[in-house]
């Protein structure tokens, strides 16, 4: 279908959306959704998996039909072809993670050795008790030398050193011994992202299911190692999250205030344009410049961060970065990194919109590049505020549309707020599961695609599964379409079905919870392992699924195989490129099932995705001797 015969109306759910698309066409500025359609005729080798340009005596196309050549020029079938592509897809979203995860923890060492007065350590307890959890002393201890201690242990976790990482201690002993059984126990960090790309390259790993077993060991890495230090230090640093108010939408944007967006992934920039944000003189300087102050709203997963831990406004989503920009409001947006559209910087130039990069391993032709470090990043927060505040007076009124009102949510449930608001125990939590008022969870996480409508996917299979009293919990990008539906309010109970709602109205809490950013999916992890321990179980006996209904990148995909390797069915809206082979296609929607208890399963529809994950759910609720 063409974007045309599509309509506008129907590229989105959302009338902020709509409204911005109908401007973008005004305004001559292209979205993504023309370059999609630009794209269309897309390649079927590509699309299945069967393209390979890993050497030089390609590019290679394996051709699945008739009596055609099925090998590569190295001799690589399909099944290889596919795999190696695989491997590489989720290590490059391992290593996304990860890689944040690091910067995370560079900052936090710096703390610990005093090399930075730009940041704190923020919840002390946490530190004291994630530092005992991991085996360090941490009584009678000053706090710089617990530090200095937890980051030495984290960055042997991204080494070659240990023979785990730190938080399998975490981990259920029977899903341990499977990993260890199947010998996918994530060792090093750093160690099996660089493994997987060793494996790929000719004449290295010629096994498909092989390297497909990697690639768990990588993404488990991911999720037990990458994004749960980047979360646990983030919380350590910035504050754990507690519930608290805000809202959502375009809506959010001031007509009267410097609106800058923040858009990207790790909170140490956000957060300190947080802060420098509260300097007097810097509100003095907005003042003289005409605005009622500097509005700060977030964006993708930078923007789940600070709402998580501050409560600040999300603009949007994935889909919504561009179209947050046809505004014409906003003054700037600060970006760190992953997931950026290379886009924003034209449409910036279209508006009076500064667009300002921060890191040296993300550069932006055409941004004004700003460096961040840990020593500086206040003087440079400053910096940018100011390049805000000039970019107010260029402002053009005439091309300022900012459509409807923002839409109320509430946020910040890590899990030490869950568990506080059960009173410091899980057991209310299994209870409910054992009397089925709450029948299972399922954790709705990732990104926006526009070959799908956007957002429709992500609402309706959470209103579906909340009516058959299913708890959600949101992260990343679908947090935005959850709270636009209302679903992000003690009021969204009202959509769900008896037994959900009148939990939700004894502990005053939403239908869908919000746990964070992509990298919060750790928090989930943590979760299942909680209740997996308390019942004695494995993970894989949890009545839990997790879904990527309009997932799109390489981070969706390690997200996704780590929560499948934990035991987790897993529901993609999307098949990855995969398809070209039967043995790794058959490996991930029914293999892996029997050797790690759980697979993956691809229904774009979300009526029929609620039906298989309610029917998972139901499964798993009997075999633990309850009603389904
Ligand atoms: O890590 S949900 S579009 S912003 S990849 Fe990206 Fe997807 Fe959004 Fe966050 Ni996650």
């Amino acid at each position: 279908m063409t974007k045309e015969q599509q309509g506008l109306e129907n590229l989105s759910i959302w009338n902020d959306a709509a409204s911005m698309l109908a401007k973008a066409k005004k305004d001559g500025v292209e979205t993504v959704w023309d370059r999609l359609h630009e794209q269309r005729n897309e390649c079927a080798f590509c699309a299945q998996g069967l393209s390979c340009s890993k050497c030089v005596m390609g590019p290679c196309r394996i051709n699945m039909k008739g009596d055609k050549r099925q090998h590569g020029v190295c001799g690589a079938d399909a099944d290889l072809t596919v795999a190696r592509n695989f491997g590489r897809f989720v290590a490059a979203g391992a290593a996304s993670h990860s890689d944040h995860g690091r910067d995370v923890l560079d900052t936090f060492a710096a703390v610990a050795e005093g090399k930075t007065k730009d940041f704190q350590i923020r919840d002390e307890a946490k530190l004291r008790r994630i530092a005992s959890e991991l085996g360090l002393a941490s009584d009678g201890q000053p706090i710089d030398a617990i530090a200095r201690a937890l980051a030495d242990k984290f960055y042997q976790d991204y080494s070659s050193r240990s023979e785990e990482l730190s938080f399998l201690s975490r981990v259920p002993e029977k899903r341990r011994t499977r990993w260890a059984e199947l010998g996918v126990t994530p060792r090093g960090i750093d160690r099996e992202v660089v493994e997987m790309m060793h494996r790929t390259h000719m004449g290295v790993d010629c096994d498909a299911t092989n390297i497909c077993l990697h690639a768990v060991r990588t993404a488990l890495a991911d999720g037990w190692g990458g994004s749960m230090i980047a979360t646990e230090l983030s919380d350590i640093l910035f504050g754990t999250p507690r519930p608290t108010a805000s809202k959502v939408n375009l809506g959010v944007l001031r007509k009267d205030m410097v609106n800058v967006l923040v858009h990207g992934h790790s909170p140490v920039v956000s957060e300190t344009i947080l802060a420098a944000a509260k300097d007097q003189d810097i509100l003095a300087e907005a003042a003289k410049a005409g605005a009622s102050g500097i509005n700060i709203a977030g964006l993708c997963c930078t923007g789940n961060e600070v709402l998580m831990r501050q409560g600040i406004p999300l603009a949007g989503n994935h889909l919504m970065t561009e179209l947050a920009l046809i505004t014409g409001a906003v003054e700037l947006m600060v970006v760190d990194y992953q997931c950026i559209m290379p886009s924003l910087v034209r449409i910036a130039a279209c508006y009076h919109t500064r667009f300002v990069s921060t890191q040296d391993k993300a550069k932006f032709p055409g941004a004004t590049h700003v460096p961040f470090t840990p020593e500086n990043a206040r003087d440079k927060a400053r910096e940018v505020l100011r390049m805000a505040i000039e970019a107010y007076t260029k402002r053009k009124p005439e091309r300022v549309e900012i459509p409807g009102q923002p839409v109320d949510i509430m946020t910040g449930f890590s899990n030490e707020a869950v568990l506080e608001a059960l009173g410091g125990t899980p057991q209310p939590l299994i209870d409910a599961i054992k009397v089925g008022s709450v029948r299972g969870v399922v954790g709705i996480v990732g990104c926006n695609n526009p070959k799908l409508t956007h957002d429709y996917c992500h609402t309706n299979l959470a209103k579906e599964l909340i009516k058959r009293d299913i708890l959600v919990v949101v992260t990343g990008c679908a947090t935005v379409a959850m709270g636009k539906a209302g679903l992000l309010t003690p009021a969204g109970a009202e959509q769900a079905g008896q037994g959900l709602a009148s939990v939700c109205k004894a502990l005053g809490i939403p239908p869908v919870l919000h746990v964070g950013s992509c990298v919060d999916n750790a928090r989930i992890l943590h979760l299942c392992a909680i209740l997996a321990n308390a019942l004695g179980v494995d993970m894989s006996d949890l009545p839990v699924a997790a879904s990527a209904p309009e997932w799109y990148s390489e981070k969706a995909a390690a997200i996704g195989l780590y929560a499948v390797s934990c035991g987790i069915y897993t529901h993609l809206g999307l098949p990855p490129h995969i398809t070209g082979s039967k043995t790794v296609t058959n490996l991930a929607l029914n293999g892996l099932e029997d050797v790690i208890g759980a697979s993956f399963a691809v229904e774009p529809d979300p009526f029929k995705a609620a039906e298989l994950i309610d029917k998972r759910i139901s499964t798993k609720r009997t075999a633990l001797g309850l009603t389904p």
